[in-house]
């Protein structure tokens, strides 16, 4: 079954060994049917929460089979029903009891104890997979908690190596009015967009309150931005108007979409971008990694021929020559006779 194939070939859950977890070329997980799943990212209070409420219940309408994992330990209320619940397995204010830890220093030690578990977790996912749509991922508030630890990479690197997986980067919009607070978002974005290189939607959220059509134009048009910086008093604006020109790169490629969790609008036009995402992933993301995976395997190939010839080496030299006991043998007792002992 497709799914057992995945488990064999599944790695103890490390970062580093995410290529060797990927499939084969021609496996069954290279098969036409696969979950697309969405890593919903973004600064605290941005809404990654209400947008996966919101996404459920578009996967819902459309009846899209889909799969809802909670990694925040901290959240008080979800408001979807989560298939996998981070809270289920660990408490992180006894984490933080235990360990005398503040709330992140909880939050963290919380899905670091998770993810020493997240085989279990992927056997569950490749169970259902064949069923499924979408895989939603939604994860803690400290941005940091799940980009910059080792647990956040683990679970990314081996989801993405086996699954289309597309990083959605949330954006709160009216809170990225000001330039300065819209550079230093997009910056994490980008930090975020070559740490994992995962495909990447940027999700300007709550357009309800103000529409993202500032945030589009900006990142199109330099001299809209740079107007829009003189008219700020920050005293940052002269790094942001060295920045801007640096993420250049990074407006040109990405895929943009305006929602309202709120109010559901938009969300189509996200699905799209996600359709395009996942295309993306299969054409250059997975090819990678199946270089990655043969680079290994070649490395290791060569490694062995190595020390096959070494020792063949070594045996040839030794054949036949006499092995020196050394005089310390010289005065030892004769062995005894194998006769006389089995006699006694
Ligand atoms: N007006 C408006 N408010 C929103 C929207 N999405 C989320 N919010 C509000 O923003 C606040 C934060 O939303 P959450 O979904 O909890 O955000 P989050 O990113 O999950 O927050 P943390 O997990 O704590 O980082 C809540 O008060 C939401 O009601 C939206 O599209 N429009
Ligand atoms: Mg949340």
């Amino acid at each position: 079954m497709a799914d057992d194939n995945h488990q064999q070939q599944r790695p103890a859950a490390a970062a580093s060994d995410a290529a060797a977890a990927a499939p084969q070329p021609g496996s069954a997980s290279s098969s036409p049917h696969q979950p697309t799943v969405i890593i919903c990212i973004g600064m605290a209070g941005s809404g990654k929460t209400t947008f996966m409420q919101r996404l459920n219940s578009h996967i819902h309408t459309v009846k899209a089979p889909g799969y809802v994992v909670n990694l925040d330990p901290a959240v008080a209320q979800l408001p979807f029903g989560a298939n996998i619940d981070i809270r289920d397995t660990v408490n992180y204010k006894e984490v933080m009891k235990q360990y005398n830890l503040g709330p992140n220093g909880g939050i963290l030690t919380a899905l670091n104890l998770f993810t020493t578990k997240f085989d279990q977790v992927l056997n569950l996912i490749d169970k259902r997979a064949p069923t499924l749509d979408y895989i939603l991922l939604d994860t803690p508030g400290q941005i940091e908690i799940f980009t910059w630890s080792a647990s956040g990479t683990i679970i990314t690197d081996t989801l993405a190596a086996t699954y289309p997986t597309v990083v959605a980067y949330i954006v709160d919009t009216p809170r990225s009015t000001s330039p300065a607070t819209f550079m230093s978002n997009m910056l994490y974005a980008v930090s975020i967009l070559y740490k994992t290189k995962l495909p990447f939607v940027l999700v300007f959220n709550k357009t309800d309150v103000v529409d993202h059509a500032f945030a589009v134009e900006w990142m199109t048009d330099f001299e809209a931005f740079q107007a829009a910086l003189e008219d700020d008093e920050s005293y940052m604006g002269g790094l942001v108007g060295s920045m801007c020109l640096v993420l250049e790169e990074f407006y040109k490629g990405i895929r943009v979409a305006g929602v309202s969790a709120m109010t559901g609008h938009g969300v189509d036009d996200f699905f799209e971008k996600i359709a395009e995402a996942r295309t993306e992933y299969e054409t250059e993301y997975r090819p990678e990694i199946e270089r990655l995976l043969q680079e290994k395997r070649e490395k290791e190939e060569a490694r062995r021929t190595e020390s096959i010839a070494k020792l063949v080496h070594d045996m040839k030299l030794d054949k036949g020559a006499e092995v020196d006991l050394g005089s310390a043998y010289d005065d030892a007792v004769e062995p005894r006779d194998v006769e006389d002992e089995e006699n006694r």
